[in-house]
């Protein structure tokens, strides 16, 4: 079987959650190919070092451009803020290799459409991309997709979407370069918000056109960790209101933020349509709401479906009926996804081109935003 080098890049959050995924994707999935957790890169020698050490890579590096040039090395994954996906990722597609990309995949449209140049000249020698919306492989949610492909909501009206987070109720929570324009491009909008466009093109399969947004920073200066006594601007969207229209005529509602007191990672997503409704809450991410609408009316309602059938998607390969899954299998089901369409030469979804089609919506909201609120179109591009 052939081995699938992989280079990581970045060892915090993410790249805790994306080591344990490939990790374990191949330990529980029937892969076409073996990935190998080659070297692990960092800003800083030492502590990269002990992340390789602690995930289970076999090097580690402080030069994310040296993995580039080895044979060995054949996917590149990229944990970093947005402030570096651009580069990264357009030099490892220019030296060969696959690439896959965190949410949202650029800072700006620019870096975006640079990076989908790079991976359509890739393309063309086999070489692919992914960005990490890991959402779209809840098995629930995958359901909800394949629910409203076969017609069982009929034509959607509405969505409803919503991703509820806290972390920054407290107004002296410390800055960290989430809040920072220069590093993440955008706050809420950008962290939380790109999650449910994707998942709304996702779903519907079809892509939000127009948008009318409003944004707000609640907590205009917040302490710096490493400066104690002084405070830092924020210069990022705390939260992001926006409509949407689709381009089947479906109208969205969207909403994300960091201040919802007592949500922790509420993630959660209607569907409204004209034979029935689909309705989701990650904080019971094993299940999915179904209302079928042609039920007789004295026994129609939603019901609850507890995704975790072994029919269900991805529940092949893992524990039996009610046994339930979290977080962290949502990265090893996109592993599988990406390593199985790498084999294959496949096309993986979502990939640079889909990346770059939510980052020109979160665009169009922030031009909203910056106009009064005024529906502005999502731009084309030329992609
Ligand atoms: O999915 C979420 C993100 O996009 C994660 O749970 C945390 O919040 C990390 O970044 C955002």
């Amino acid at each position: 079987m052939n081995t699938l080098g992989v280079a990581l890049v970045g060892h915090a959050f993410m790249g805790a959650v994306h080591s344990q995924a490939w990790r374990t994707v191949g330990r529980v999935f029937d892969l076409p190919m073996r990935p190998e957790r080659a070297v692990l890169c960092g800003r800083r020698k030492d502590a990269a070092r002990e992340a390789a050490a602690r995930f289970g890579w076999t090097e580690s590096t402080d030069d994310w451009k040296s993995v580039l040039v080895r044979d060995d090395v054949h996917l590149v994954d990229i944990c970093t803020p947005g402030d570096s996906h651009a580069e990264i990722a357009i030099s490892a597609l220019d030296a060969g290799k696959h690439v896959l990309c965190e949410k949202p995949l650029a800072n700006s449209v620019a870096e975006a459409a640079a990076m989908e140049e790079a991976a359509s000249r890739a393309r063309r020698n086999g070489i692919l991309t992914m960005v990490g919306f890991n959402y779209r492989r809840v098995p629930a949610l995958a359901l909800a997709r394949s629910l409203i492909a076969a017609g069982r909501i009929g034509t959607a009206r509405h969505v409803r979407a919503s991703y509820l987070q806290d972390w920054l109720v407290d107004p002296h929570a410390p800055i960290n370069w989430r809040l920072r324009a220069e590093r993440a491009g955008s706050g809420a909008l950008g962290d939380l918000g790109a999650h449910l466009v994707d998942l709304a093109h996702y779903l519907l399969d079809e892509d939000v056109v127009s948008v009318s947004g409003a944004l707000e920073t609640f907590v205009a200066e917040r302490p710096l960790p490493d400066e104690p006594g002084r405070a830092g601007p924020v210069t990022v969207d705390d939260a992001a209101l926006f409509t949407a229209r689709f381009r089947g005529g479906a109208l969205g509602t969207f909403e994300a933020t960091r201040y919802a007191s007592g949500r922790k990672n509420g993630l959660r997503i209607e569907i409204n349509g004209s034979a029935g409704s689909l309705a989701f809450d990650f904080e019971s991410m094993n299940e999915l709401s179904f209302h079928d609408a042609g039920e007789p009316a004295e026994t129609a309602g939603f019901r609850r479906i507890l995704a975790t059938e072994p029919g269900h998607p991805y529940l092949e390969a893992w524990y039996p009926p009610g046994h339930v899954l979290g977080y962290e299998h949502t990265f090893v089901h996109e592993l599988r996804d990406f390593v199985t369409a790498i084999a294959e030469r496949g096309a993986p979804a979502p990939d640079f081109a889909a990346g770059l089609r939510v980052q020109r919506v979160l665009d169009a909201v922030q031009r909203s935003a910056a106009h009064h609120s005024r529906w502005m179109p999502v731009s084309e591009g030329e992609s």
